[in-house]
């Protein structure tokens, strides 16, 4: 029998929410072969990385999964098998009436924001509260074993290969994007929230003698990016030279679309939660941009996953990437970093392989939620 999933998302701000359900719905469709409604808050939002949502659509089929707009007066409708809520968000109360009025109690789940710290490895799959006599569960994203692991399709690591392996493949994605990649250039996608440090890293890669290419989706970093250019504003198509930097800015593209981005790139800026993954599944070395949480919290979550990412590495790039990373997030200089950053680059981008293979022999978040779904029942 069909297992039916119902996905609740609001959308809180920026697009990683809706990246994270969206992704995990579409995979539990075509791999699961599981019955997938996902409920949005804000299809403008989903739209801007699914541009087929049709936004005035209560209800749309796309890819397999059901698009339900989360409506203000909430319709009878009948539970399904596994009930998530994406982020802690606070189903409708009457759909909580429908689990606890299920023949069949539903499992109930909170998808949990990622983290790499420890005390994530104690909390994955804990019950979390009851309403009546539904428990809710905690799942927890996660890099180390003992967590709920990462989004990853099942061919995805096989089909970035086959395309890094194709220069035709490469420059044509580019080429529909406007690229033409400039010989011996670094390419670089930068895709980040405000951040005063921007100015320094731009500064050192005009004044390199290795030329950089660095391509922007539009979005929340572009003021500080006109800013050092000194224009008034920035729209997609937009290019400037200044020393040895190019900036081009790129229109907001599809989330397939955006992963062979990064697949192209050198070296990705990323940020949030999807991106953050998608990065490291391209293999390529990265710099995060996380988001920021009252009282600095967000802090102690950078360091956690530098102390696993960076394992293994010599000492001089060890101290290059985690320096650039806390340059990044502190809105610093970016210079010193950055050249160490390009002084070791050979070994990040091994390192980065290396990483990316680790985390690919463990078992996707797709999965081990279907694996929890059949341990529960
Ligand atoms: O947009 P974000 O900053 O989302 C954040 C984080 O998820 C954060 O943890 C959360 O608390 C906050 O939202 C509310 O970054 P993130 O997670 O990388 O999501 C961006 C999504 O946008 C991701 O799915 C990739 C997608 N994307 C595209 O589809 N096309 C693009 O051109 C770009 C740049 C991104």
């Amino acid at each position: 029998m069909t297992v039916r999933w119902d996905i609740f998302c609001t959308v809180v701000d920026n697009f990683g929410d809706i990246g994270v359900t969206w992704r995990l719905a579409r995979q539990l469709v075509a791999e699961h072969q599981c019955a997938v409604r996902l409920w949005v808050d804000d299809l403008r939002a989903f739209e801007r990385l699914c541009p087929d949502i049709d936004v005035s659509l209560r209800e749309q089929w796309q890819q397999g999964v059901q698009v339900c707009q989360w409506p203000k007066d909430w319709p009878a409708t009948e539970a399904a098998d596994v009930v998530i809520a994406a982020f802690a968000c606070q189903l409708p109360s009457a759909y909580m009436d429908a689990m606890a009025e299920r023949e069949v109690t539903p499992l109930w789940m909170n998808l949990d924001y990622l983290s790499a710290e420890d005390w994530v490895i104690g909390c994955h799959g804990l019950p979390s509260v009851k309403y009546k006599h539904v428990q809710k569960y905690f799942f927890f994203p996660g890099f180390q074993a003992g967590t709920g692991g990462l989004l990853r399709e099942a061919d995805l690591l096989e089909r970035r290969r086959q395309f890094q392996h194709d220069d035709a493949a490469q420059k044509s994605f580019l080429h529909g994007l406007g690229v033409v990649r400039e010989p011996g250039a670094r390419l670089i996608s930068l895709f980040a929230y405000e951040n005063a440090g921007l100015a320094s890293w731009f500064e050192a890669m005009a004044t390199d003698v290795c030329p950089s290419h660095v391509l922007v989706p539009e979005g929340r970093v572009l003021g500080d990016v006109a800013r050092w250019l000194g224009v008034d504003g920035l729209a997609p198509g937009a290019l400037h030279r200044r020393g040895g930097l190019t900036v081009q800015v790129l229109p907001f593209v599809r989330q397939d679309e955006y992963d062979r981005l990064l697949w192209c790139c050198d070296f990705n800026a990323v940020r949030g939660e999807d991106s953050f993954v998608r990065a490291q599944w391209a293999g390529r070395p990265l710099l995060w941009h996380i988001y920021q949480q009252e009282e600095d919290v967000h802090l102690e979550k950078l360091e956690a996953f530098l102390r696993l990412y960076t394992q293994g590495l010599s000492e001089s790039a060890e101290k290059a990437i985690s320096g650039l990373w806390r340059d990044w997030n502190a809105g610093q200089d970016m210079a010193e970093h950055w050249k160490a950053v390009c002084a070791e680059h050979l070994e990040l981008a091994e390192h980065a392989q290396a990483w990316c293979l680790e985390q690919g022999s463990r078992a996707d978040l797709a999965t081990a939620l279907v694996k929890f779904y059949r341990n529960w029942l």
